[in-house]
């Protein structure tokens, strides 16, 4: 008997069919940031980072253009198992050479190399408008600026990346969500709170009074709680995000980031209060280390317990789930691939997972038997089935570093 055949019997006490879980974890898309590759700066700009998030880090071999961007994402994804969508942001434009365009006049063509990448590779696209890195930030502003032209500005990059997400669903056939994240904020107690909020919310529907049709275009508002150098206040606050897609439901979408609330807020508990309201919600994954510090994702608690949820309240097909993280003080690749596949396992896992049963036990008061099967739950051996899961996907289980180390070797240390 193999490990996996073990496995499968080992499963099967708990009413779990491990090969239909490997089936359906399969099929669920995870969307894979561009930003991780090049420490978030792409190709449209010569400045740094702004806008609150920073990544800290020097390790050799970023990406330096386009082209070895996408090398280093291929290279990424030949060692992950499962469906990959990508994640693009707007700052990521390819321009051909002599070639430019302000964000306000960013047009499809801009994108098509993303588009000729992605379908070569039978993938989805996800979108960003880039409301940072770029000397029209005002004092920090942007769709909430009192500057009414930079506002403008930001509406119309608005509107342009609305287009723009409407091209990569047609080209693609698949959905594309375009989530809408802004650093507007304050360092110190503001003494209007309330005004950024109303320029925002006018900002935000400007931007959804460009045509859409929501079943392939799916805006996103994300909140978030602070960032670095807008410390006491952030126009996109939680209740601030959340209220404008409740009052839009049919025009966009919340996103929630599991790095942008209070340390003790857990996200795996606001999906499936969000899920009794909203049809469908959208996912940064992230890892926050004492802030929204975008470590890499691992196999964690919170990352178990948020795909726990997706699969407990049978919404994976509600829930848009993408990585939001970028380290670079480590191997970029590696920590690609090994937040995907953290991601990845996450979902494995609870599919694995006798929820039904434990519902039951929940819903008939037996508290103290749930809590036993939860916790047996952990010593079962998922291992064994990851490993079968990325054998069927064509992929090793471990140790895909040495693969990694190689083309640093040969590839990242040549980029001097
Ligand atoms: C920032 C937000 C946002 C960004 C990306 C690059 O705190 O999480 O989603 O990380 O747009
Ligand atoms: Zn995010």
């Amino acid at each position: 008997m193999t490990r996996y055949e073990s496995a499968k019997e080992i499963y099967a006490k708990y009413g779990i069919d491990t090969d239909a879980a490997i089936a359906k974890c399969k099929e669920i898309p995870v969307t894979l940031h561009c930003w991780q590759g090049d420490d978030v700066i792409g190709f449209d700009h010569d400045g740094g980072l702004t806008g609150g998030i920073q990544t800290t880090g020097n390790y050799p071999g970023k990406a330096r253009n386009p082209e070895e961007l996408l090398a280093d994402m291929d290279k990424a994804m030949s060692l992950m198992p499962g469906t990959k969508k990508v994640n693009v942001h707007a700052c990521y434009a390819i321009f051909e050479e002599g070639e430019f365009a302000d964000r306000d006049a960013l047009e499809p063509k801009h994108f098509q190399k993303w588009v000729d990448f992605a379908k070569e590779r039978g993938m989805g696209i996800d979108f960003n408008p880039t409301f940072f890195s770029h000397p029209k930030v005002k004092d920090g502003l942007t769709l909430s600026s009192p500057d009414e032209e930079t506002r403008k500005f930001w509406v119309e990059h608005g509107k342009a990346c609305i287009r723009i997400a409407n091209y990569f669903a047609e080209e693609t056939g698949i959905p594309c969500v375009m989530n809408i994240w802004i650093g507007d904020g304050f360092k110190d107690v503001p003494a209007d709170r309330m005004g950024p909020r109303m320029r925002y919310k006018q900002s935000i529907d400007e931007i959804l009074s460009e045509p859409y049709d929501i079943a392939k275009v799916k805006p996103c508002v994300e909140s978030k709680v602070f960032g670095i150098g807008v410390e006491a206040y952030t126009a996109g606050s939680a209740e601030f995000t959340l209220s404008y897609a409740a009052m839009n439901k049919d025009k966009c979408l919340p996103l929630m980031d599991n790095g942008h609330y209070h340390p003790t807020e857990v996200v795996s508990d606001k999906i499936p209060a969000l899920l009794t309201f909203f049809p469908e919600v959208a996912l940064h994954v992230t890892r926050g280390i004492r802030w929204d510090s975008d470590h890499v994702v691992v196999l964690d608690d919170e990352t178990k317990e948020i795909a726990q949820e997706i699969v407990r309240c049978d919404a994976l097909d509600r829930v848009y789930i993408a990585l939001d993280f970028f380290d670079a003080s480590i191997n970029r690749i590696s920590a690609w691939v090994t937040g995907f596949r953290s991601m990845q396992k996450a979902l494995l896992n609870a599919l694995c997972t006798p929820s039904a049963a434990m519902k039951e036990l929940q819903d008939s008061a037996q508290f103290s038997r749930k809590m036993v099967m939860m916790e047996d739950c952990k010593m079962l051996p998922i291992g064994d089935v990851w490993a079968e899961y990325c054998r069927q996907c064509g992929v090793d289980a471990d140790n895909y570093y040495d693969e990694i180390e190689k083309y640093e070797n040969e590839v990242l240390l040549k980029r001097v």
